[in-house]
């Protein structure tokens, strides 16, 4: 990542218009690509952290390698999954109802050790209504907690993992035309002990680490995993806490991996939707009292590298 002290800051032509009360902003005036000026990549960095989810509209002229450099701008790269084989390097399709876990409230990757920090998502093809995307703040769901809750979950830990049971969820189909199929995505198991709550590594805001991927809470039984997951759940996705964003073609959405969850609305019947993720690697998340996630299985080093970091 480049410094942002190494060079004087000129001024940026974007322009942030804040959304919602707790989530999100719409970045107008750039045109996205890998030879943004330091002033720019500054600016969109900034409203990122600061709004957790940021959307760019009329980014037409947009193809995979200009998605690639634009993502490139806020650090090194993870490849596109680390189970799912998609044939190109970075970039991972979501594909119709392919998504698999997509429908679900989540936050991407959250299996492994190395949570990627961003995700940088690209209209590629849009149904002709519905297949909306929800993004919701993690960090506004913790700050918002009563003293009560926030002693609950600030020792609490959560054993994530992409081995989850499929039969609970309803109706995936796996249809031909599947970019993958629930064997790739589970083809190699990994198991990570996640903080419940952990400390943003840019902004030191403390957010819930959660989503789809969590299997149970450390030393909590199933059923009462499921009835603190559940509680704490609601909080994160009450919709004062959410942003809803209807798709135009050229549209690119950024968020902040480490302060949010996202759920991508299965209401288009059987049309195409297709969209373009890449991720921006991310480091360990770290708790409260300092202590990081601990691998249980799986090794994701090729995934994601974490000697490339910057801290
Ligand atoms: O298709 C979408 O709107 C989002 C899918 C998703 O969860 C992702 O790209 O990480
Ligand atoms: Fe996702």
């Amino acid at each position: 990542m480049t410094s942002t002290l190494d060079r004087p800051l000129a001024t940026s032509g974007a322009t942030v218009h804040q959304l919602g009360g707790r989530i999100g902003a719409r970045i107008d005036g750039v045109r996205l690509g890998g030879d943004l000026d330091h002033a720019t990549i500054a600016a969109v960095r900034d409203a990122l952290l600061r709004h957790k989810v940021v959307f760019l509209r009329g980014q037409h002229h947009l193809d995979e390698a200009g998605h690639q450099a634009f993502a490139e701008t806020f650090g090194p790269l993870t490849t596109a999954h680390p189970t799912v084989d998609t044939g190109s390097g970075r970039v991972f399709k979501v594909t119709a109802d392919k998504g698999m876990a997509a429908n679900a409230w989540h936050t991407d990757v959250t299996f492994v050790d190395r949570v990627p920090a961003i995700s940088v998502l690209r209209a590629v093809h849009l149904p002709p209504y519905g297949g909306n995307t929800v993004w919701a703040n993690t960090v506004a769901a913790y700050d918002a907690l009563p003293a009560s809750l926030r002693a609950l979950v600030d020792e609490l830990w959560a054993v994530h993992t992409n081995s989850y049971d499929y039969a609970q969820r309803d109706e995936e189909s796996e249809e031909p035309d599947a970019n993958y199929t629930r064997a790739d995505f589970a083809s190699q198991i990994f198991e990570t002990e996640h903080p419940v709550v952990r400390v943003h590594p840019e902004t030191g805001e403390r957010s819930l680490v959660l989503g789809h991927f969590v299997k149970n809470f450390t030393g909590l039984n199933s059923a009462e995993s499921i009835a603190v997951f559940t509680l704490l759940q609601n909080r994160i996705t009450r919709l004062e806490n959410t942003i809803r964003w209807t798709w135009q073609p050229g549209d690119v959405a950024v968020w902040d991996n480490r302060a949010t969850q996202h759920y991508a609305v299965a209401d288009f019947d059987t049309e195409y939707r297709e969209m373009a993720r890449i991720t921006v690697a991310g480091d360990v998340p770290v708790g409260i009292d300092g202590r990081p996630s601990r691998v249980l299985k799986g090794n994701a080093e090729a995934y994601s590298r974490l000697d490339e970091l910057i801290s």
